[in-house]
């Protein structure tokens, strides 16, 4: 006698979304086609959130963003190869610059893969991505996807937070398996980013040499951002009564009007201070190195960072300090009553105070004066003071002038709100950062662009109109790349190399998908139009005209950019 029992089945499409929601993870950054559509549609089905993009990089920069903001890998989903390496510019990003996210990646047919026999997009994904990501995984059965998911979520958050790729073949997605044994095989990944405890010892090495500091600095990265210990940071930096630097993304950890903040005097207390505390910040290009003019007088440096090989990498630390940037800060603060420490000398305080406010006269003047065209400072001015009404509004920021301009101008007040270029000094972020930052907060955000910058990610402005985010964008047109001036030598047609098309209306882009644009030419129709956009809460685009003599090249990077001293 036989029984007809009907054995309930699923399969991999519904294991991939089951584990990702097992383990609390509700939001899908992506781009469909073969051979991920249906799982997007499933994702959706089940009550996650998937945002469709026009590109995939600007999905990834979506998710390393939302990584970021919430110690939660942001998660990109694409296509196999030509989108997967699409993708892969964000997550090779997201590892520069330790945000946790998962790349996703579907993939062609194995056998005919390894025989490169000539697949739909056909590609070896896992060893591309392998270099440029924390950790890369493939999943070839059902029942291990579970594992595969856990592993990819644990490898992103813990230690150094990075890029993970996982690739899912179109078989695996496909192939069933009974629901009883894929249930089972799900994994809940339990303290996916466990706390790292400084040793004793390397926190009482921290604490003398903070003793017989007389310059005392302490720089904040955006490691100590991405570290949300925000209240024991402050309490850190207004115990000691220490000076401190916020590097761009570790602005508003305490507000950038702190009577503390030394962004005013960067240069002097960079070149002046004795002892240095680095809290999640590198000693790479962007501290040129720990060396150098920029260093002036010999210096010791406290480290403070989870990645072990990180200290030592450019200059010798004198305390390094390895764990996880709450406890060691906590351990710290614990320690200081019982060190001794005292406020620094008001010598040093002095010193600083008296240039913040020679700087910062200089500044004012400067941010005074209303040329016609604007320029990147009235143009700036504006921005800052319209914003200021907005303390907790996201703000993404790239470019050369306008990256350089708006990080020491525009003030942040709170942790996490500003979202720039980075380690790399990447163009592209833009829009990819502003709709995972609308997104992931549910609160207003404005990206300052540089019009170059603008139009890396730019198809994106019809994702924003889609999903209707409050994402604000102002472009700082100045007809081209730094600057709108250069001349083809040759008297050709083709114009310089770093020439746009000249008054170009980036306003009437957005109105195409039905968002808001304005076109502003005085600092007052900026602020009004900003101001407008931010308490309508719909899309916006910004068309900020700048004077195309109005920038530097590269910046403030000058120095970075090589230049043909050969006259033939
Ligand atoms: P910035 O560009 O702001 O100077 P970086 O990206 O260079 O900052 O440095 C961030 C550092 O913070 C990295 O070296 C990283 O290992 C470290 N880091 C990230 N998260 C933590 C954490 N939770 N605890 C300790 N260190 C962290
Ligand atoms: N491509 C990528 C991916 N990243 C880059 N950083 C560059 C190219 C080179 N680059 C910069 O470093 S800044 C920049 C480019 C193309 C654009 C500067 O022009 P902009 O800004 O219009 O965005 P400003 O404010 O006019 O200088």
């Amino acid at each position: 006698m036989t029984h007809n029992v009907s054995v309930e089945v699923t399969d991999g499409f519904h294991l991939v979304i089951d584990a990702l929601k097992h383990n609390d993870i509700d939001t899908i950054f992506g781009l469909v086609g073969i051979p991920i559509t249906d799982l997007a549609r499933l994702a959706q089905a089940e009550g996650m959130r998937f945002i469709g993009f026009r590109h995939e990089q600007n999905a990834g920069n979506a998710a390393a963003i939302a990584g970021y903001m919430t110690k939660k890998p942001g998660i990109c989903l694409t296509v196999s190869a030509p989108g997967f390496l699409n993708g892969l510019t964000a997550l090779a990003n997201a590892t520069t610059n330790c945000f946790p996210m998962i790349l996703i990646s579907g993939s062609s047919e194995r056998e005919i893969v390894d025989l490169q026999q000539g697949d739909y997009e056909e590609m070896d994904q896992l060893n591309v991505a392998r270099p440029h990501c924390k950790a890369a995984f493939r999943v070839l059965k059902a029942e291990d996807i579970g594992i595969g998911i856990a592993r990819a979520i644990r490898a992103a958050v813990s230690g150094r937070p990075g890029g993970v790729y996982l690739d899912l073949p179109a078989q695996l997605l496909a192939q069933t398996i009974e629901a009883g044994h894929a249930q089972r095989s799900l994994v809940k990944v339990i303290d996916a980013a466990p706390r790292q405890l400084p040793a004793p010892e390397s926190v009482e090495r921290a604490l003398a040499l903070l003793k017989g500091a007389k310059k005392p600095l302490i720089l904040l990265g955006k490691g100590a951002a991405y570290a949300q210990a925000d209240a024991d940071i402050r309490a850190f930096v207004e115990r000691t009564g220490i000076p401190y630097l916020p590097m761009s993304m570790a602005k508003g950890l305490l507000p950038d009007t702190h009577a503390q903040s030394a962004s005013a005097a960067r240069s002097f207390v960079l070149a002046e201070a004795d002892v240095v505390v680095l809290v999640g910040a590198r000693l790479n290009w962007l501290l040129a190195h720990g060396k150098g003019k920029t260093w002036g007088k010999p210096k010791q440096f406290v480290q403070i960072d989870i990645a072990p090989t990180e200290m030592d990498s450019n200059v010798a630390i004198a305390a390094p300090l390895v764990g996880d940037i709450g406890s060691c800060v906590g351990a710290l603060l614990a320690g200081l009553d019982g060190a001794g420490i005292d406020k620094p000398d008001e010598e040093w305080l002095g010193a600083i105070a008296q240039r913040k406010e020679q700087n910062t006269a200089k500044m004012a003047a400067l941010l005074d004066k209303n040329p016609v065209p604007m320029n990147f400072h009235s143009a700036l001015r504006s921005i800052r003071d319209v914003l200021k009404e907005y303390p907790d509004i996201n703000l993404v920021n790239e470019g050369a002038n306008t990256l350089d301009f708006a990080r020491s101008i525009i003030d942040q007040y709170q942790p996490r709100k500003r979202f720039d270029s980075g380690t790399w000094g990447i163009m592209g972020i833009g829009m990819g950062f502003a709709i995972g930052a609308a997104v992931t907060s549910g609160k207003p955000v404005v990206a300052v662009e540089g019009d170059s910058a603008f139009g890396f990610s730019g198809m994106e402005l019809e994702t924003i109109c889609r999903y209707e985010l409050p994402v604000t964008t102002i472009v700082f047109n100045n007809n081209g790349v730094y600057r709108g001036t250069d001349v083809n030598p040759t008297g050709g047609k083709d114009v310089a190399p770093t020439v746009f098309v000249k008054n170009a209306r980036y306003d009437k882009m957005i109105e195409a998908f039905g968002g808001i644009g304005y076109h502003a030419t005085t600092p007052e129709e900026l602020a009004r139009a900003l101001s407008e956009a931010i308490a309508a809460g719909k899309p916006a685009l910004i068309n900020a005209v700048i004077d195309e003599t109005a920038g530097t090249e590269s910046g403030r990077l000058t120095n970075l950019n090589p230049q043909s001293a050969a006259k033939k």
